[in-house]
């Protein structure tokens, strides 16, 4: 979701030689291949958008997985970017980095000022070595290497999986399946109390895109709206936008995460960026996404 997104804002700023790999033409856990790759490609500017992601249920059943994989990825692409003289890589981390009852909104400051929230602990650890990773680079060997952190995300290209999406692109098969299925309840997971700020892929893309031209120091920044909702009130516009018209089913033994992580855009703005989709408007246009491409995205 976020590559594609990274690809077509570049694309649509007249960029030509755009270098991108599947995950199965390259696998990036693998040391020697992503070398061989920055040798053959030796490009100039990279986007680190690579990770393996997921929804909560996912985090906290493979969490094997989620800290190796994006271990091996980050300091096999952040090595062979500063082997083969990367001009400037930007690494994109997330909002889980930040501890579970950190004071909101999240500065960026609060990094490693507390403890974890367990469901994402192992996917948070990965994500801030690659800040660290990123800074210790630059120290020792002078590599422009910046990161940014984006609030959770949706677009176009999501994962639909019921068990390895967001809450999101889970929430809108969900109601669109119901709806056409004619069913008299959805199930939505945990209280409904957590709150999350939603960012649509195309404004990351932006984001990074800005960044990448205009930002050159060591502390990372954050990404978002600034702007936050309740999961009982997503839920709501969710199936408000689908038009499904039944009820909706808690089923509390599902975990909440963390309570409430609401980024500190202040830094961005300052920069001079803002976010330009709103949170409706993006829901609908993903959900017209979902239904043209629905057969693509629910095998
Ligand atoms: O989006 P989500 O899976 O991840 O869940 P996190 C957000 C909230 O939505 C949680 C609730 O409180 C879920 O319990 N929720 C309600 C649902 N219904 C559903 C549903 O059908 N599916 C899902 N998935 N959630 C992830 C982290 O945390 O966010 C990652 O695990 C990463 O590491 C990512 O940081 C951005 O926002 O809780």
């Amino acid at each position: 979701m976020v590559g594609s997104a990274i690809v077509r804002k570049l694309q649509d700023e007249g960029y030509t030689t755009i270098i991108t790999r599947t995950s199965s033409e390259l696998d990036l856990r693998n040391q020697a291949a992503v070398a061989d790759f920055f040798d053959q490609e030796t490009p100039d500017y990279v986007f680190l958008a690579a990770a393996k992601v997921g929804g909560i249920l996912a985090n906290n059943t493979y969490r094997a997985e989620f800290l190796y994989d994006n271990l091996m990825i980050e300091s096999n692409i952040i090595h062979s970017a500063y082997k083969t003289g990367v001009k400037k890589l930007l690494f994109l981390g997330s909002s889980c980095i930040y501890p579970k009852l950190a004071p909101q909104p999240l500065k960026e400051e609060y990094l490693l000022s507390g403890y974890l929230e367990s469901t994402n602990e192992p996917y948070a650890i990965a994500k801030i070595t690659g800040i660290k990773l990123c800074d210790a680079y630059r120290s020792q060997y002078g590599c422009n290497f910046i990161s940014a952190m984006p609030t959770n995300l949706y677009g176009p290209n999501d994962n639909y999986n019921l068990q390895g999406s967001h809450v999101l692109p889970a929430l809108i098969r969900k109601f669109h399946e119901a709806k056409v299925n004619d069913e008299p309840t959805v199930e939505v997971w945990g209280t409904g109390s957590p709150m999350r700020e939603f960012l649509h892929a195309d404004d990351l893309a932006d984001a990074c895109f800005f960044l990448m031209e205009n930002y050159n120091d060591e502390l990372f920044v954050n990404i978002g709206t600034g702007e936050d909702v309740t999961i009982r009130e997503t839920a709501e516009l969710i199936k408000d936008i689908v038009g499904f018209e039944g009820e909706l089913r808690w089923n509390t033994e599902k975990p909440d995460g963390t309570p409430r992580k609401l980024m500190d855009v202040s830094r961005l703005h300052e920069m001079g960026w803002k976010h330009k989709t709103e949170l409706r408007k993006g829901l609908e246009m993903t959900y017209q996404d979902f239904l043209a491409n629905e057969v693509l995205y629910i095998e």
